[in-house]
């Protein structure tokens, strides 16, 4: 197959050059994605060192260096000739600097919409430890990453938010080492998500790496939960020594001790006489875990979350999630995927000034730092792979492949989170075989994972739930993926993508024949900030503040109706948002502008929460 894409270099149309991509490149994303790069789990207990900071990088739009051996190009040798030659077209020691991790896209004006392959170099120092392990760990590179070390190629990761590591320790030199990793932002057919989104494909190495440095025998994963009446600890060591290892936990005042079977993993469990963690007091108790010298911790809250009948019940007591939706990124003018620890504080804190218990990470695996602050906040989370509109190729082998790694990787990183409480398998998708078939196997892999989640996906909009036509106003939720899923959820944008105005909204019903709690996972009008009426006006406040009046009145009469996240909490960078003077790039349907600035809607769905709080 050919991937056909379109780069932009520079943002006027003078600049713009179209560029036809081999085929080759597919080739090698689905070699990639066959044999993908594994995580390391638990980055943040882990001893290491931070590769943040200044990289160089190369553009290389036409994919030049990967067209074959060519020593002119091949950037991961950093060929450094002598004047005399021979000929060698590129000089990393010239190449621009990028301070990392960060989106190339804010970086610089010119690369605002360059969608393509960007090579990035930075070297470190290494002592040498004998019968240490190294890891090269990466938390996020957008979309395809190519790593070499030392002009050896380690491997390659598809997917742009999750994370991947090498193993290093027999690749490293005492003194100067040198990495160069590719990231491709390009998106194939059959990539997740597609070519097509509604959010700003932001290219590059995104978030952090790392060089991990491990005992020879090593605690490898950790998984912390309730389970009945228990706390329930499994704990992996790998390693020469993993088998019949002594193994000790301790969490908060909880002990538990074991040993490991010949496959390095134990089973510990006891009785919990600790304080459950909720919105209302999000108490986390320390967790540690040691085995053989080997030690690491974190913090680890408990709490449970099931279903009854169209009841949700959290700690076993019925709640009805106040929730957000939003995109990773930070509040600021330029639009950017940095997601530092102080910018997740800013974007959750306004989830908590809006009187949020619930937030939906949108379309997919957010930083892990964004699950670390909804802990400590005490907000249930709703996390999300990016099986993203019917664009996804449900029946493709390789795209199944990869919507499984990249829920596999997202579980294995957050379920000690006690913050998650829903695990999404997907976002707007069609109604037919294909897709069902290709969701059950995600929702049979997640309960495989993580038994302790409540399993949902946000289905279809408007005119398609149900098979509802446009004008009708009478909306079942019968879409047959109902069955699998614990709550269903429906992304519907009444008054906004449908000829109805805010106050016919009253019009409107959504019911469903599954016996199951029903969530409003979406809705929303664009508005642009102190944009003010008459409330009739598009794109002003005021229609925006009405409709989410009017979307109150459906939710509260909405039988099962336990939860809403409406779209979204912060305006958001989105190619396809082309109005001249309300969008210019943004999708404008965040109750705070990209600066911060709050809308009227942010009001009055504060004044609704408060409401359905009983403040
Ligand atoms: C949706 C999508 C979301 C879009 C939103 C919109 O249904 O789930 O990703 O951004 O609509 O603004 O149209």
């Amino acid at each position: 197959m050919t991937v056909s894409r379109r780069t932009l270099l520079g943002g006027s149309a003078a600049g713009v050059v179209a560029v036809t991509l081999p085929a080759q490149a597919n080739a090698q994303w689905k070699a990639a994605a066959a044999d993908q790069a594994r995580p390391l789990l638990h980055l943040p207990s882990r001893s290491k060192m931070s590769l943040e900071g200044e990289w160089r990088y190369i553009l290389d739009p036409f994919d030049a260096a990967k067209r074959g051996d060519n020593a002119r190009r091949t950037f991961w040798k950093n060929f450094r000739p002598p004047e005399t030659g021979p000929l060698v077209e590129y000089d990393w020691s010239q190449s621009p600097v990028i301070d990392l991790p960060r989106d190339w896209n804010s970086h610089a004006p010119e690369l605002q919409w360059y969608d393509g392959p960007v090579y990035f170099r930075r070297t470190f120092n290494v002592t040498l430890v004998p019968g240490m392990r190294r890891f090269l760990a990466f938390e996020g590179v957008n979309y395809h990453a190519t790593v070499w070390l030392n002009a050896e190629k380690l491997g390659e990761h598809e997917g742009g938010f999750t994370p991947f590591a090498f193993d290093v320790s027999d690749r490293l030199k005492a003194g100067e080492n040198a990495v160069v990793v590719c990231a491709d932002s390009r998106h194939h057919p059959e990539a997740v998500p597609s070519d097509y989104t509604d959010w700003q494909n932001y290219g590059g190495i995104t978030r952090a790496v790392w060089l991990v440095d491990e005992a020879a025998t090593r605690i490898d994963d950790w998984f912390v939960r309730l389970e009945g009446d228990n706390v329930v600890v499994d704990v992996a060591l790998v390693g020469p020594d993993a088998a019949n290892a002594p193994v000790r936990v301790e969490l908060g005042k909880l002990r538990l001790r074991g040993r490991t079977g010949a496959d390095g993993k134990v089973r510990l469990s006891v009785r919990n006489r600790l304080a459950l963690w909720s919105p209302e007091n999000p108490v986390l108790h320390s967790f540690y875990v040691e085995s053989g010298g080997v030690s690491a911790g974190e913090k680890i809250g408990l709490r449970t979350i099931a279903t009854r009948g169209r009841e949700l019940l959290f700690n076993g007591k019925p709640v009805f999630l106040r929730g957000i939706s939003l995109h990773e990124e930070p509040i600021g003018p330029v639009g950017t995927r940095r997601m530092r620890e102080a910018d997740a504080r800013r974007l959750l804190g306004e989830a908590k000034a809006l009187g949020c218990n619930f937030v939906r990470l949108a379309h997919y695996p957010h930083s892990e730092i964004m699950l670390r602050v909804a802990d400590e906040l005490g907000l249930i989370v709703w996390a999300e792979v990016p099986v993203y509109w019917e664009q996804i190729r449900y029946e493709s082998a390789h795209t199944l492949g990869l919507a499984r790694s990249m829920l596999r990787d997202m579980i294995l990183r957050d379920r000690n989170r006690c913050s998650i409480g829903l695990w999404s398998v997907a976002n707007e998708t069609p109604q037919e075989a294909a897709r069902t078939r290709f969701l059950r196997t995600l929702i049979a892999d997640a309960r495989t994972l993580d038994p302790t989640r409540l399993i949902t996906a946000a289905l279809n909009k408007n005119v398609d739930v149900g098979g509802a036509k446009e004008g009708e106003s009478r909306f079942a939720v019968t879409d047959e993926l109902g069955r699998d899923l614990d709550v269903l959820a429906i992304n519907q944008y009444e008054a906004w993508y449908s000829k109805r105005t805010p106050d016919q909204i009253d019009q409107v019903s959504f019911t469903t024949p599954y016996d199951k709690p029903l969530m409003f996972s979406e809705f929303g009008a664009d508005a642009l900030a102190r944009h003010r009426g008459p409330r009739e006006n598009l794109w002003t406040e005021d229609y925006q503040a009405w409709l989410y009046e009017e979307n109150f009145k459906l939710i509260d009469r909405t039988e099962g109706c336990v939860g809403l996240s409406p779209w979204v909490l912060k305006d958001f960078r989105s190619p396809r948002r082309w109005h001249g003077r309300f969008q210019q790039f943004w999708n404008r349907k965040g109750l705070i502008s990209e600066t911060g600035v709050r809308k009227a809607a942010f009001a009055s769905l504060a004044a609704y929460y408060a409401r359905k709080a009983g403040r």
